[in-house]
């Protein structure tokens, strides 16, 4: 919004003419959003616990979590707010690729909402399946516009092979809502820990603040042979809006955390990944950035398939987190040293930049 107030006035005063950089938005959305979560996270943690938004903690997990039975759950209301705040103020309201980042963010939100607000009420969620319906839905309706819309070619990028571009002409809907709906998940499965999904959710917002800006640069585009998707700069702000709500969360997420995200934030976090890794086709790239999340995910799969077929666990227990605390670990080691991994893999991630 601000964008289309103040930058119009740079033909009286010139220092408004700061408003047209992208770089200049991205930084003053991340503040922002860092400033709002920052200042609103005592009152949502109070109203949370007022409202009795407090976390059920299943006796099958780890003996260590049982002490975090009735902790403010239902955060990621405050992550979104001030994303959806910040973007709303400082990005160009005119860019479309914004309202699909937006679209999908609350879309999901309000699935892991119905699902946080029905496991409080009646100590069980709603189904997988009704769950897995909704952001199918979402993902595949944000796909096929951007199929349809935009010259957006459905050549698939693969990292460190300049030449290797396959075409996947229509299959790119359903890789799309895949890429969507799998980072969703997997976001999901690894907020199991306080501030292990923040940590590397954030890390891979700020890799694809990155991201977003070369690809939407076309001088930039060019130079590093990466495909040029005209209009995707602005998604950089829209991630530094993520980064900058994500680290004020983790200002009271931290261990011992004082408030969990819900799924209300761990999907939406999730979503929001898959969609901006879409539409700067940066899709596989993803699996290196969110190597952490398909850790995570990988470990229950193996896990719950090693159990079906040989009724033997591979991990003493998944998500992987679980395994190390089963094994010893503090909450805090575990959780810094996912973080160490997702700031390595983000390097390599972005390295592929360069090297192709
Ligand atoms: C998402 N949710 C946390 C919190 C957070 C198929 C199976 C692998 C599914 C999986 C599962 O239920 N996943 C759900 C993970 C939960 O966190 C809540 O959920 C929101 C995110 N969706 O915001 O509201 C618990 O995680 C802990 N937590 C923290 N700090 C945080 O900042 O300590 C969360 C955030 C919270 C709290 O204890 O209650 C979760 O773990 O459920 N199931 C599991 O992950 C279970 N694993 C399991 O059953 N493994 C089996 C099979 C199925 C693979 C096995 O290994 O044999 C574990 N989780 C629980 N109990 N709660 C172990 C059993």
């Amino acid at each position: 919004m601000l964008y289309h107030l103040l930058y119009p006035l740079h033909t009286v005063w010139s220092v408004f003419n700061v408003f047209k950089y992208i770089t200049f938005r991205t930084i003053y959305a991340t503040v922002t959003a860092l400033a709002i979560t920052l200042v609103l996270g005592p009152w949502v943690i109070r109203k949370l616990s007022r409202l009795k938004m407090g976390e059920v903690i299943r006796s099958d997990g780890p003996q260590s979590h049982f002490k975090k039975e009735g902790t403010p759950t239902m955060g990621g209301l405050l992550i979104l707010g001030a994303v959806v705040t910040s973007t709303l103020l400082w990005a160009d309201l005119m860019n479309r690729f914004i309202w699909m980042a937006l679209l999908v963010t609350v879309g999901f939100g309000l699935i892991g909402f119905v699902d946080d607000y029905v496991k409080l009420k009646a100590k069980s969620g709603i189904s997988m399946s009704l769950k897995l319906i909704g952001q199918l839905a979402i993902a595949f309706a944000v796909a096929v516009y951007l199929y349809f819309n935009f010259d957006l070619n459905t050549h698939l990028g693969v990292p460190f092979l300049k030449n290797v571009s396959p075409d996947l002409g229509w299959f790119f809907v359903i890789f799309a809502v895949f890429v969507i709906v799998g980072a969703s998940n997997a976001v999901n499965l690894t907020d199991g820990l306080d501030g292990l999904a923040i940590g590397p959710a954030m890390i891979a917002f700020g890799t694809y603040m990155v991201f977003a800006y070369a690809t939407g640069h076309y001088k930039i585009a060019q130079y590093l042979q990466i495909p040029f998707v005209k209009g995707s700069g602005e998604l950089a702000i829209f991630c530094g809006a993520m980064v900058g709500a994500g680290m004020g969360f983790l200002w009271y997420n931290t261990y011992p955390a004082q408030i969990f995200m819900g799924d209300v934030g761990s999907l939406a976090l999730g979503g929001a990944l898959g969609t901006v890794a879409v539409v700067t086709k940066h899709e596989i790239v993803l699996a290196v950035v969110g190597g952490v999340f398909v850790m995570e995910t990988l470990s229950v799969i193996f896990q719950v398939g090693s159990y079906r077929l040989r009724k033997k666990r591979i991990f003493r227990m998944a998500p992987i987190h679980h395994h190390f605390e089963l094994k010893g670990w503090t909450e805090p080691k575990i959780i810094v040293r996912f973080w160490i991994i997702s700031i390595f893999l983000a390097l390599l991630a972005i390295s592929t930049l360069k090297l192709r």
